[in-house]
């Protein structure tokens, strides 16, 4: 197979451009153009025509505002915000590592610089360059062939997360181009949450977010359950900044429980709690057995609240000895107590240690729980997050001030109008299917359905997906578990027919395009930035083109309207507006509902706008707290629901087969021995389990490719000190990570910050095979299993047994 680094390199002898510096003279010399704005400020940099306020839109949620300075048309420097202030609620946004170095990304080698179409092979790495014309043509006659063919629901938009933070530029365009053309297979669910955000609706009604991270002046302990602020929220003003904050000025006691010692533990955590993946549930059924066994848990919070921790609260209809309470003392159908001694085994945590967390948890009163996204991102990662809910529960710190639900913080954020993806009240296709298992519906969509693949809207699919368009999107390939499982079902286009890549940057996923166009970066084209939110302020910027569209990129609402002119659907896709039209509805529109929004001459001047929420923090569940009789959840007994009738039938219904084998839904938040877990773990070939956490140099596939990341932050796998002198290896060595489904080759960063038995290779690093088949990138998607998980069939990215060798 043709590595994407291979052609990437002829890719760009083809486009005349020889490297980075060479790219930046090129630009600045070939566009010689006066910039789109005054100068506001210079900043005392002497010469600059403007300086013009942006945003990084990448998806770590921060949403960082950035202020990039031109000079001839070329962006010459990028500073971040200089508003607000050092004080909490007001805290300076400022950028981290990633934001600040625009520059290398928009004037990267790897920007794709022209409409290219494959020649040879799907995957082979043959590419011709093609004009816009021929492009716009192909692609209105592919999408008519196919919705002729096959009908709407054979048409895809690819999840992608690769400008979230934008408004126009986010990825509306193009759901507006194929709403407009009749619609295409929805999907539910992301890469992110799937997992919490089907899991909590079970117990508490819906996705019920915790307390804001402010909240913590008022807790006495804070619990994080793998949630680590300081790696995957790096702004200023974003979690990391208020964490940070928070711990100097009122010192709140803190604990991580995550198998890696990660930064927020290494900077604000007062106890470590390495666990083995996947085991938090046995962590918690073992603590609330000791809470339960000294009588030191909430029972009235249970008895009033909750239906299912006791025999006596379970719902009408359910068997004998299925609540929690018979769980934990092994009357329940695996007869096993869930004693410390037994969460100790399958956690690697002391039963000691386990003891005096308990205790302490629940003694603490307020605490504060909460989880970040890696727990639930395992095999069966739903139990996991609802487990965290119920030792919330279990603890009574529900709706009160410093306390919290187990779910993650809670955010204000300023409800700016969407560029909207399609007109009237719904999609014109309402079936779905799970945003993970797009690859099933390429293999043999017909044979998915509602009860074994969680389609939506239909028993099962008529057809499979033909037409696949990926914009701001790495998870073709890079993103998405198992790359050579993937790379098969691609490999034969009478499955999938036609596949159209849109991005900035040629990433592993091009590869496999029949058609790749050139997108602009964000900083090309001019939008509004809904913003960010942390806490009770929310966030706007404005978002100024700096620059105009270098070599042949063009945006995405241009792309679309050319298309959609040759479908003959132009007036409904583009209401007869610009795109700066568009933004200037958006702004009338988000003034009606805001008041105080700024006008648009406003915001450009200002570059951030901030709101406070008008309640003020929020505390989650706080309405059914004070009370439950006037504000029940939706659930259908109204309580919280630790036990779940609508689970319990589920688990009776619900099909796992092929490559779900074996995967069960539990009316309780139990402890499942999964696949590739701890368990298999200790008799399997492939011993270590594998994390995937997400890294500070990048987020995810996006700013991989940039040398001065790359340099802060180079591509590795972490592994424990016991056993890599297991293996004979020393720290710095390149090493072997692999299982049955591939090889990664990296560097061995050997280390006490992470369990024994446990290894994390840091996601988002670009495949690239070698001639042997070697991901020499280090991609940790060559070597993750496809297999969505059981509920939510969502992304089980943190799962995989390996095994690690010197190389
Ligand atoms: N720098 C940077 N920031 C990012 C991103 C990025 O790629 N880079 N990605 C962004 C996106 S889209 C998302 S969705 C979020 C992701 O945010 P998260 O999902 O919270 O991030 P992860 O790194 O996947 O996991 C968080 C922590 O959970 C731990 N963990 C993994 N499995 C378990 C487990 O079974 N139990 C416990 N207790 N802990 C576990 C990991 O070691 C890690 O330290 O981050 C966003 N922010
Ligand atoms: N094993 C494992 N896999 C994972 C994860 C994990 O924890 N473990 N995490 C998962 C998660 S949480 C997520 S969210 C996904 C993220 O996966 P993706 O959504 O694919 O995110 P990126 O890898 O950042 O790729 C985004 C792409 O968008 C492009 N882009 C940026 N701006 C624009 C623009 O304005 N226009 C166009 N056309 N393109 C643009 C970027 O160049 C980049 O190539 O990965 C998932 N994959
Ligand atoms: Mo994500």
């Amino acid at each position: 197979m043709t590595g994407h680094r291979v052609s990437r390199r002829s890719f760009m002898k083809w486009s005349g451009v020889a490297g980075g510096s060479a790219a930046l003279v090129a630009t600045a010399a070939h566009l010689g153009m006066p910039s789109t704005h005054q100068a506001s400020a210079t900043d005392g940099i002497e010469g600059v025509d403007a300086t013009v306020w942006n945003a990084c839109l990448a998806n770590c949620q921060s949403r960082c505002p950035l202020r990039l300075q031109v000079k001839d048309g070329t962006v010459v420097r990028v500073l971040p915000d200089n508003t607000g202030s050092d004080e909490l609620g007001d805290l300076q946004i400022r950028a981290c590592v990633r934001g600040l170095n625009q520059r290398e990304r928009i004037y990267s080698p790897d920007r794709i610089k022209k409409p290219m179409k494959r020649t040879g092979k799907r995957g082979e790495g043959k590419w011709e360059e093609i004009s816009w014309e021929e492009a716009f043509d192909t692609i209105a006659s592919e999408m008519r062939r196919v919705k002729e063919t096959y009908g709407n629901e054979a048409l895809w938009y690819h999840y992608g997360s690769g400008s979230t933070g934008g408004n126009i530029t986010k990825r509306g365009t193009w759901p507006r181009l194929i709403n407009s053309y009749g619609g295409y297979l929805g999907q539910y669910g992301t890469y992110s949450t799937a997992q919490i955000r089907a899991g909590i609706p079970y117990s508490y009604g819906a996705y019920l977010g915790s307390n804001s991270l402010e909240d913590a002046v008022n807790t006495r302990l804070q619990v994080f359950f793998g949630n680590n602020p300081l790696e995957t929220r790096m702004s200023g003003g974003g979690e990391l900044g208020v964490v940070q904050k928070i711990k100097k000025e009122h010192g709140v006691r803190t604990i991580v429980i995550d198998p890696r010692y990660s930064d927020t533990a290494v900077d604000v955590a007062d106890q470590w709690v390495p666990i083995r993946p996947g085991t938090d549930t046995a962590l918690i059924a073992g603590m609330i057995y000791v809470m339960v066994q000294e009588n030191l848990h909430d029972q009235e919070f249970l008895d009033e609240y909750c239906v299912g921790f006791d025999e006596e609260t379970m719902p009408d209809g359910a068997p004998e000895n299925a609540s929690y309470r018979s769980y934990l003392e092994g009357k329940g159908p695996d007869g096993v107590e869930k004693t410390p001694e037994w969460a100790a085994d399958i956690t690697g945590i002391p039963a000691d240690t386990i003891r005096n967390l308990a205790r302490d948890i629940v003694t603490t009163k307020p605490c504060a729980i909460t989880q970040g996204w890696g727990p639930q991102r395992q095999a069966s990662g739903e139990n996991t997050a609802r487990a965290i809910a119920l030792l919330a529960t279990v603890t009574g710190n529900i709706g009160i001030a410093g306390g919290g639900n187990g779910a993650r913080e809670s955010n204000y954020s300023v409800p700016v109008t969407a560029f909207p993806n399609f007109d009237g009240d719904a999609a014109p296709v309402s079936t779905q299917i799970s945003c993970f298992n797009w690859i099933e519906a390429i293999e043999d969509g017909p044979s998915m359905t509602d009860v074994q693949h969680g389609v939506r809207g239909k028993e099962k699919l008529d057809v499979g997906i033909k037409l696949m368009v990926i914009n701001s999107s790495n998870t073709l390939i890079n993103q998405h578990n198992d790359v050579h499982r993937t790379q098969k079902a691609l490999e034969d286009d009478s499955k999938c027919e036609f596949i159209l890549v849109i991005d900035h940057q040629w990433t592993p996923s091009c590869e496999w395009g029949d058609m790749v166009l050139p997108a602009t970066t964000n900083f090309e084209e001019n939008d509004i930035v809904p913003g960010g939110s942390c806490g009770d302020m929310g966030w706007s910027i404005w978002g100024g083109k700096a620059i105009e569209p270098l070599y042949e990129t063009k945006t995405g609402y241009e792309i679309c309207t050319e298309i959609a002119r040759r479908l003959g659907i132009e007036q409904e896709f583009t209401q007869g507006r610009t795109q700066e039209e568009w933004r200037s509805w958006i702004f009338e529109e988000t003034r009606a509902n805001v008041p105080d929004f700024p006008s648009e001459e406003e915001l450009e001047e200002m570059g951030v706008w901030r709101k406070h929420n008008p309640d003020g923090l929020t505390i989650g569940m706080k309405a059914f707290r004070d009370d439950p009789e006037a504000n029940p959840l939706t659930t259908p007994s109204g309580k919280i629901e630790i036990y779940s009738s609508t689970l319990a039938e589920m688990a009776d219904t619900w099909i796992f087969e092929g490559v779900t084998e074996g995967d069960k839904l539990t009316a309780l938040p139990e402890h499942i021995d999964t696949w590739e877990g701890a368990l298999e773990a200790r008799t399997s070939e492939f011993p270590l389990q594998c994390l995937a956490h997400h890294y500070k140099g990048r987020t995810h596939s996006s700013y991989a490719n940039l040398p001065k990341n790359l340099e802060a932050h180079p591509q590795m796998v972490w592994i424990n000190e016991k056993d890599a002198s297991d293996r004979g290896i020393k720290n710095g060595d390149t090493v072997d990570v692999y299982n049955n489904r591939g090889t990664i080759r990296t560097e061995a960063r050997v280390t006490p910050r992470i369990a024994p038995g446990v290894v994390s290779v840091p996601q988002g690093a670009w495949y690239t095979p070698d001639e042997d088949g070697v991901d020499v990138g280090g991609n940790v998607n060559t070597i993750m299993k496809y297999h969505p998980s059981p509920l939510a069939k969502g992304n089980p990215g943190h799962t995989a047994l390996v095994e690690v060798r010197p190389v």
